[in-house]
């Protein structure tokens, strides 16, 4: 009798607990989208990622976050969404040469793709226009750069012919061109000469591919006294900030000055003594998340196809003003 009573109990309160359990599997259900990024470690893309989440929890929809380091990660990635019932998702792909491949992938399974920062391009390397993108303005956030080291040349009082550029590049992903063509153009706008720049070519976005591609250039260019280092992003500056200071250059002789504003630049501004990064042009990767995802997220639900190319635009972060840009920008 006694175990009957229990049983009952046990059974009742089961039923409850079911409840709220299914009713979040329903709303589950609504909506998923994943959130598909190159390099899951850097603070840019767990940003972008965080960004994506709140919205999500926000507007009543499902994100994963997944990491898609190459091609192969990329697919597994999408074939798991299916499996999870994602109508879409958003994706900083690793390689935009794999574009169609992935949208392909996309199409097979009846999902919707958006892409965020790196666009895709087609066989003849030209942007897939109708993959809706959201990325920074490339060229005019190089530019930016490339006046902000412009500005601190003369406010150092460097004689321009004492002075080499370390252009660490990456010319197969076309945003990275066009943030350090921006930034030579502005260089040379200014009166910085063309002879003085030397190209450090990297295999990847990341710090330690720069640190690589950098060092090389400085041991062979020793007769500069200061140096000015541009990147892609500010992870690839550090990694040229760091291989200058193996060189023995100082904060003094060195004016390095990046792009994204995400943790890497936080971390770096904290440090004790200043250090060869200058600054960094910041952009919000909270809003490149939160914006990407709730395209995405209109698109599956109100069947409203996002704008072809989105660009967004970046400010000044210095050692002295990076606490309020960050606030400004939400990161
Ligand atoms: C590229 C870079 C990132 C970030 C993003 C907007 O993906 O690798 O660091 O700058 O564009």
């Amino acid at each position: 009798m006694r175990s009957l009573r229990k049983l009952k109990t046990l059974a009742i309160s089961a039923s409850f607990a079911c409840l709220p359990l299914m009713s979040a599997h329903a709303a589950q259900e609504d909506t998923t989208i994943g959130f598909i990024v190159k390099k899951p470690e850097q603070a840019w893309f767990i940003n972008e990622q965080s960004a994506a989440t709140e919205l999500g929890k926000k507007d009543g929809f499902e994100v994963v976050k997944l990491s898609g380091v190459d091609g192969q990660e990329v697919l597994s990635a999408i074939d798991n969404l299916h499996s999870q019932g994602a109508q879409g998702f958003v994706i900083c792909p690793p390689d935009v040469r794999l574009g169609p491949v992935i949208k392909r992938r996309a199409e097979q399974y009846d999902m919707k793709v958006v892409t965020v920062d790196d666009r895709f391009v087609n066989a003849d390397g030209e942007p897939m226009k109708d993959v809706p993108h959201l990325g920074m303005s490339g060229y005019k956030i190089g530019q930016q750069v490339g006046n902000t080291i412009a500005k601190q040349i003369k406010a150092r009082g460097w004689d321009m012919d004492d002075v080499a550029a370390l252009r660490i590049s990456n010319y197969e992903l076309p945003t990275a061109k066009e943030r350090t063509d921006g930034a030579t153009d502005a260089l040379m706008d200014a009166g910085f000469k063309k002879d003085n720049i030397f190209d450090a070519p990297q295999q990847n976005t990341d710090t330690s591919s720069a640190f690589a591609a950098a060092s090389p250039v400085f041991s062979k260019q020793s007769k500069y006294k200061h140096w000015v280092i541009y990147a892609l992003n500010e992870e690839s500056v550090l990694g040229g900030v760091r291989a200058s200071e193996q060189y023995g250059l100082t904060a003094d002789d060195v004016i390095g000055v990046g792009i994204n504003g995400s943790g890497a630049a936080f971390a770096e501004f904290s440090r004790e003594k200043p250090t060869g990064f200058y600054g960094t042009i910041a952009v919000s990767s909270t809003m490149h998340g939160r914006q990407s995802a709730k395209n995405l997220y209109n698109w599956i639900t109100e069947g409203e196809k996002p704008p072809a190319n989105t660009q967004t635009t970046g400010k000044l972060m210095t050692r002295d003003n990076w606490q309020q840009v960050r606030d400004e920008l939400g990161l």
